[in-house]
């Protein structure tokens, strides 16, 4: 069985952050181990309050479960602070882990800002280290400086945060208008990443980002090619929302398409 590490913030709700990441690492049948980032006060529709975990208490988690297990992969989501993105370069870089998936996280879906300080500068030294970084829209914009609002936009922001060290980019377009398309650009190629839309209530969309990263770094784990394991993702998200009542259409399968 592989072993995929979340080092990520606590949603009490479940839907998102490192409970959902475990979930999602045991439907695909991996281990979970997971590291403590950020506590956070939140219901699916609100978050009232965050408090980022020391970096060095962050180090401590991590490296406990180093002395014990050999790990796959690693998913990073919410760390909550400048010092908690410096301190996941500095656990990478000193255990030489790889098949990094890193899902930049600024604000909850509902716009709680999730982060003390900007953290945009640790954030693009941390790229170097990163095998998939996932950014949506926002996310994107945020790390790369450009209006993100378009596939264009979107194949640029992709290209920006593989310069920056990046082995691949997966900016999610969720929040574009018209049709949802992801953009994976692995520093050569463009691939264009569809699924029709789920309809359903605000609240089952809580944590999308979070399971996609998190099945995505099972993929790795499990020596997938990034191509696949950002499809197989999708796939594993769908199914999620349709569980919890997210609206079926004739074909939500993912699949990846040629555009104009
Ligand atoms: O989906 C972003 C996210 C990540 N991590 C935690 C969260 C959220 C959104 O609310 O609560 C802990």
């Amino acid at each position: 069985m592989k072993t995929v590490l979340t080092i990520a913030g606590s949603d009490p709700s479940g839907w998102a952050g490192l409970q959902a990441d475990l979930s999602v690492f045991a439907s695909l049948g991996a281990r979970g181990l997971s590291a403590v980032a950020a506590l956070t006060a939140q219901n699916c529709l609100e978050v009232k309050a965050t408090f980022p975990v020391p970096a060095s208490f962050v180090k401590q988690q991590v490296f406990a479960l180093l002395d014990e297990f050999k790990v796959d992969a690693v998913k990073i989501g919410m760390l909550g602070s400048t010092s908690n993105i410096k301190a996941a370069a500095e656990i990478i870089r000193s255990a030489k882990l790889h098949n990094i998936v890193l899902d930049p996280v600024f604000f909850s879906t509902s716009g709680y800002p999730l982060m003390k300080g900007t953290g945009v500068a640790a954030y693009k030294a941390l790229l170097s280290f990163i095998t998939v970084v996932t950014p949506n829209l926002a996310e994107a914009q945020a790390l790369t400086g450009l209006i993100v609002n378009d596939v264009e936009s979107m194949k640029e922001a992709a290209r920006i945060l593989t310069g920056l060290g990046a082995a691949s980019a997966l900016v999610k377009g969720g929040h574009l208008k018209g049709e949802a398309v992801d953009v994976l650009y692995d520093g050569k190629a463009y691939r264009y990443l569809c699924t029709k839309r789920l309809k359903g209530d605000n609240k089952i969309f809580h944590g999308t980002g979070c399971i996609l990263s998190s099945a995505l770094a099972v993929g790795l784990a499990k020596g997938y090619s990034t191509g696949r394991s950002a499809q197989d993702a999708k796939e594993h998200l769908i199914e999620t929302l349709k569980a919890r009542g997210g609206r079926r259409q004739t074909n939500t399968s993912a699949y990846f398409t040629a555009l104009g």
